[in-house]
């Protein structure tokens, strides 16, 4: 691995804008995990508000304290940073502060005014320290690293009112040691922040001597060669929730982003609406050389997405942070909150040409609204060449790039060709005797849960009647819904369910116990009842469970992507689409897992783990975890809006914890009556 230092600093001046990389901080590795508060006061690390931690990881290096300070604010796309970007001058659409997206003038909420927000890149072992000052007047924020498993600091996970307050016009200095390498993302998990623009790439590196792949799959694994992908839209968030009757489709996104660049192509297919003198992201790599590229699947909303490098192949190399046996494709799907690592090899520029397209497609709903965007993968060229524009056809939706091997494409029947295969094709790099997972994902569970999820519907002609209040999103005309999970609508507490010490302190459900006015006379949730509450499930400490998530949302043309917070998974099975388009009953998948759907998984045989699992449109997945993280951990769909309205469960796992950081925030109800 080489950091071109040049490179950087060019990197630097065109698009970080905070001041540049200065002290090295060194944590002692006696350091005490579970508290590191006194050891972070010592180094002094309160004295600076950025310490430089990217560099080349190195065996037996001492790890670093790696310090940012994260800025949120209410700040503006195209506003006057910008210069005469939206006129054509490209180079003013990289000044310090500018935030072009995809050329239209619109609020985002930023971090450091940049967009993505600033990437943190870090070697296993690190501690990250992110000191967040929220300038959102008014909006309450948290942030959340996702993918990190927060081991020994399952305070930092950044839940509202699961595991902190949100931070008001306040700051909050998160500090959690990385204990796992990969590719990974952070992003704000309050109100709908995200796509409003909070959330960036975290990426970990490691020694290369340390890494799992028997081979030497690669020359250069380079900060620059992060990909974030995500949608956007020409409003705010709120705008857009609950909804407006007349708004229609909905909540579609209005533009893809790759890095936050993207052209906007009118959503109506036509093929000469490109234009050139607005930028795209660039990737510079040099010929004849293998380079290591990191995917990031930053979305809000319910599109997957195809990704395709005109005559390149890929090695898919990991998935969410887990390393996997080398698979190559042509065509990369991935879903709201996945990551993908892959390989790609750059030919002799002489006789291959110099600049490729890189081609993402909206599938689902977004195919149905002409969504795609481009990049461009530019040969022996550097970030100071700005507009590159490679002289190749341009693929577009109608005429799209040859898809002959597709990883984890909607619809997919896994196990019937080899050229669609699914995620459960995948095998980890694991040698199962050496490890203390072993059997993870052969054992019989411990607890065993059917989690279908999907919509309530009110009525709509009475909803508004009832003088109370429910959450709810209006996604289309007249039609009025709440995520569920088990029929249970998740809310919030009113004071994070990591405070309390034991689960009967908390006012919580779930299907075992559902508070009275949810029940019906055989205490299951009734069809005409919406329940919104506490879901909780309580886990004991080392316990093997699996969950099988039952898509029963009605929703032909999208699926949903469970992340769940705390743990990596075993993905075990992913179903069919079911011919009912409110999928499996229960009862059907209860007869289908009595059939050994799992069994095919060996100590040899080892399935793909996980943070995030898209489950088959009308489908089903099975995955497995060991609970061995003590906490109090989210887990839930990654569609935003899905999310916000309750499609999602909480876990708490108990066991030991680590105390409470010294002088942690507090909030809750206040009653002077009661
Ligand atoms: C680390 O901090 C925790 C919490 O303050 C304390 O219980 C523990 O004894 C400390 N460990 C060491 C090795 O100092
Ligand atoms: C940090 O700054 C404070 C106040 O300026 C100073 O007293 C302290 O010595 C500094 N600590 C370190 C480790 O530099
Ligand atoms: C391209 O965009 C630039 C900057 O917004 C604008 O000046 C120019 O007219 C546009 N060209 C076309 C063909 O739309
Ligand atoms: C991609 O891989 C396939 C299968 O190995 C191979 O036939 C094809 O030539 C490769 N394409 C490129 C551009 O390397
Ligand atoms: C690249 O192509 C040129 C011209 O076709 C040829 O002379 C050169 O040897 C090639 N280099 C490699 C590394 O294949
Ligand atoms: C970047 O490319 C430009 C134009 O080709 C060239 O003048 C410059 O020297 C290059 N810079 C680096 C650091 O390679
Ligand atoms: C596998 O074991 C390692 C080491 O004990 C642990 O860090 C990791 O979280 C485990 N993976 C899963 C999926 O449980
Ligand atoms: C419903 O739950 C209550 C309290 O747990 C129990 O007493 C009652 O028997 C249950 N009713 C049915 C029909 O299961
Ligand atoms: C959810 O509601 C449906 C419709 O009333 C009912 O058939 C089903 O049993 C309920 N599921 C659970 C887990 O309560
Ligand atoms: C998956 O199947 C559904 C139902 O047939 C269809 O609406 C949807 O477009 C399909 N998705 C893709 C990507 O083909
Ligand atoms: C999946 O669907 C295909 C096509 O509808 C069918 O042939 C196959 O039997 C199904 N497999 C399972 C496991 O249901
Ligand atoms: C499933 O596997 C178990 C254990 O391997 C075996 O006892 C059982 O008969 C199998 N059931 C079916 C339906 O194949
Ligand atoms: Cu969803």
């Amino acid at each position: 691995m080489c950091f071109n230092g040049k490179t950087l600093l060019l990197l630097a001046t065109l698009t970080i804008s905070t001041p540049a990389f200065s002290t090295i901080i060194e944590l002692p590795t006696s350091y005490n995990r579970t508290s590191p508060w006194d050891d972070l006061i010592e180094l002094g690390v309160a004295n600076y508000t950025e310490t430089d931690c990217i560099r080349t990881c190195v065996a037996d290096e001492a790890p670093r304290v790696c310090l940012y300070t994260f800025v949120l604010e209410m700040y503006a796309a195209m506003g006057t940073a910008c210069g005469d970007c939206a006129d054509g001058v490209m180079a003013d659409c990289f000044q310090p502060q500018c935030i072009p997206t995809d050329s239209f003038q619109r609020e985002v909420m930023s971090v450091n005014r940049q967009f993505p927000g600033p990437p943190i890149n870090v070697c296993k072992n690190d501690m990250i320290v992110v000191n967040v000052e929220n300038q959102m007047a008014g909006t309450g924020s948290t942030l959340h690293w996702h993918g990190m498993l927060q081991k020994n600091s399952p305070w930092m996970d950044g839940v509202p009112y699961v595991t902190q307050c949100p931070i008001g016009g306040t700051t909050f200095r998160y500090a959690f040691p990385v204990e796992e390498s990969g590719t990974f993302m952070w992003h704000s998990h309050t109100g709908l922040h995200r796509p409003n623009g909070q959330y960036g790439a975290l990426v970990v590196r490691e020694p290369r001597s340390e890494e799992p792949w028997s081979e030497d799959l690669y020359d250069h694994d380079l900060p620059e060669h992060t990909i974030v992908l995500s949608d956007w839209m020409h409003d705010t968030s709120e705008m857009y929730f609950p909804g407006l009757p007349s708004r229609k489709p909905g909540t579609a996104p209005t533009t893809i982003l790759i890095n936050g660049l993207g052209w906007y192509l009118y959503g109506d297919g036509s093929d000469d609406s490109i234009n050139a003198s607005l930028p795209v992201s660039t990737f510079h790599v040099q010929e004849n050389s293998r380079y290591r590229f990191r995917v990031i699947n930053a979305n809000s909303q319910v599109c997957s997405y195809v990704f395709q490098i005109q005559d390149h192949n890929m090695t898919l190399i990991a998935t969410d942070g887990q390393p996997i046996k080398p698979v190559v494709v042509d065509s990369l799907v991935s879903y709201a909150g996945e990551r993908y690592d892959f390989v790609i090899e750059t030919k002799n520029a002489s006789s291959e040409g110099s600049a490729f397209w890189i081609h993402v497609r909206g599938l689902g709903l977004c195919a149905t609204n002409y969504m795609d965007q481009y990049a461009v993968l530019s040969y022996n060229t550097n970030v100071t060449e700005l507009g590159i524009i490679p002289t190749a056809t341009r693929p577009t939706i109608a005429d799209p790039l040859t898809m002959s091997v597709v990883f984890n494409y909607p619809n997919t029947t896994c196990g019937e060709s080899s050229e669609y295969l699914c995620v459960t094709d995948l095998r980890t790099i694991e040698d199962a005797t050496t490890t203390d997972n072993s059997s993870i994902w052969t054992a019989e569970p411990d607890v065993r849960m059917f989690l279908p999820f999907g919509f309530h519907y009110f009525d709509a002609e009475t909803f508004h009647l009832q003088g109370d209040y429910k959450g709810y999103q209006n996604n289309k005309g007249s039609s009025i819904r709440a995520g569920t999970m088990n029929n249970l609508s998740f809310a919030f507490p009113s004071e994070p369910l990591i405070f309390f010490d034991s689960p009967s302190d908390v006012d919580y459900c779930n299907v075992d116990n559902l508070p009275t006015d949810c029940q019906t006379s055989d205490n299951t949730t009734g069809s005409s009842s919406y329940c919104a509450c506490t879901d909780v499930v309580v886990l004991k400490e080392g316990d093997i469970v699996q969950l099988i998530l039952i898509d029963q949302s009605g929703e032909t043309d999208d699926s949903h992507p469970f992340h769940l917070h705390g743990f990596d998974f075993y993905v075990l099975y992913t179903s069919n689409s079911s011919s009912n388009e409110y999928g499996y009953t229960v009862a059907e998948v209860t007869e289908l897992v009595a059939s050994n759907l799992t069994s095919s998984w060996s100590d040899t045989n080892i399935p793909p783990t996980k943070d995030t699992i898209n489950v088959p449109t009308a489908g089903f997945a099975i995955i497995q975890f060991k609970a061995n993280n003590p906490g109090k951990w989210f887990f839930h769909c990654h569609y935003e809006w899905h999310a916000a309205t309750g499609m999602g469960m909480a876990f708490w796992v108990e066991g030991d914890m680590p105390p409470k950081p010294p002088g942690f925030p507090t909030c809750g109800n206040f009653d002077p009556l009661s």
